[in-house]
């Protein structure tokens, strides 16, 4: 059975699909991304792998040793579901690659020497919930599970029963250090979002840090009213406000070499034509490698937005819904993997993924797979067939290194 990756997504390509090329819509335990789980679990099965849900919504798909001992596993994959709009690499693409890194390596007649896993980790975009790497979040225990269970989306869902519905005993999240234990390594194949694979004329990178990231909800009440009938004097405005917190936003990362400061969302209630709103609520996605350089900017960004509020007439209230320090990744683990793949060049990213939050609990590293456009969270994310070919190829040698050798990373 040869690894065939680009077939692997090319069955998946109409799920969650927008009209008229919009990107996909896969939010966390929605019909398309409950339908990419079954998608994953009828593949893995078909290979024979051991398949299982634990209580934090990740899937585990083993290929055991023989007598089935789990200690120090393997571990590889990545998510399924997507930003609003976004492409059918992001998270898939890592997925895929490890069914299909399966495939070449029994093709190729290898039997691990310690188990491996592929993990499905939910809710990684933080799309539907707000925070991102939810799953990764809770069974490493970075994330309070009785807020996770009270999170909401925008229809006012909460996690908990999201979770329910899909099967899932809400109050059984949270930390799980016993199959944390069993994973002596994590390696997460990703497709680049960037142009460094382009810029280097080089199929596959190494991950060498994630830098620091957070997400803030700005929340300004002003007072509703009449379009026509309100004298510009008389307004309290929160739309005026949210302009100055998108310019002073903008203001303070232009400043900061590498820093990257986004407003991605802005609703305004009600959302009228003729009616001042009485509320704005903007999302706040800040990032640098300086994580005190990350809380700076959004210190000056909130003064800036106290002050604007004060002079409508507005009231302000700024809450952290998840932040992530600078991760490097684990450099012994970098090591074994550039000995693996001599030509790969390592390559930080601005983007968060469930192996930053894993670094935390076992020596973990990625792989990013050439993205042409360097786009991604759009429709224009993609990679070429060849390259998605070159990941596989990649990530089977390096899972056939780590289950075969023992180094002093891994017990
Ligand atoms: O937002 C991120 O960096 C990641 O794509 N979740
Ligand atoms: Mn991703
Ligand atoms: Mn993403």
């Amino acid at each position: 059975m040869t690894g065939d990756a680009n077939a692997l997504l090319d069955e998946i390509a109409g799920i969650g699909a927008l009209p008229g090329d919009g990107g996909y819509a896969r939010p966390v335990f929605s019909p398309a991304e409950r339908e990419l789980r079954d998608w994953f679990v009828g593949h893995a099965t078909a290979r024979g792998l051991a398949v299982e849900t634990d209580r934090n919504g990740i899937i585990w798909a083993w290929w055991d040793v023989p007598g089935g001992a789990r200690e120090g596993a393997i571990l590889t994959g990545s998510h399924l579901d997507s930003v609003p709009g976004g492409g059918n690499f992001d998270g898939p693409l890592g997925v895929a690659s490890a069914l299909a890194a399966v495939d070449v390596l029994r093709g190729r007649g290898f039997t691990p020497g310690r188990p491996l896993a592929i993990a499905v980790f939910p809710e990684e975009e933080g799309s539907r919930f707000g925070v991102a790497c939810l799953g990764s979040r809770l069974i490493t225990g970075a994330i309070d599970p009785e807020k996770v269970r009270a999170l909401t989306d925008a229809a006012s869902t909460t996690f908990a029963e999201a979770a329910a519905a899909a099967g899932l005993d809400p109050s059984g999240i949270g930390p799980d250090p016993e199959r944390l234990a069993q994973i002596a390594a994590f390696v997460e194949l990703h497709v680049e979002q960037g142009r460094g694979l382009v810029d280097l004329g080089q199929p596959v990178a190494l991950a060498g840090a994630i830098i620091a990231h957070g997400r803030w909800r700005v929340r300004i009440e002003g007072r509703g009213d009449h379009a026509g009938a309100t004298r510009m004097a008389d307004r309290s405005d929160p739309v005026v406000v949210a302009a100055e917190t998108i310019r002073a936003l903008r203001a303070h990362t232009l400043v900061v070499d590498g820093a990257r400061g986004t407003v991605g969302r802005v609703d305004v209630v009600p959302g009228g034509t003729n009616v001042i709103a009485s509320s704005a609520t903007l999302s706040l996605d800040v990032r640098h490698r300086d994580e005190a350089t990350v809380r700076r900017i959004v210190d000056e960004v909130t003064a800036a937005t106290e002050r604007a509020a004060a002079s409508e007439g507005c009231t302000v209230t700024v809450t952290e819904q998840s932040f992530s320090p600078t991760v490097d990744f684990d450099a012994a683990l970098r090591a074994e993997l550039q000995a693996v793949l001599p030509d790969a060049p390592t390559l930080d990213t601005g983007a968060g993924h469930d192996a930053g939050v894993l670094a935390a609990s076992a020596p973990s590293g990625m792989l990013f797979v050439r993205n042409p456009t360097g786009a991604s969270h759009t429709p224009a994310e993609t990679a070429e067939r060849a390259d998605v070919d070159a990941g596989v190829e990649a990530l089977a040698r390096v899972l056939e290194h780590l289950l075969t050798h023992d180094s002093s990373t891994r017990p």
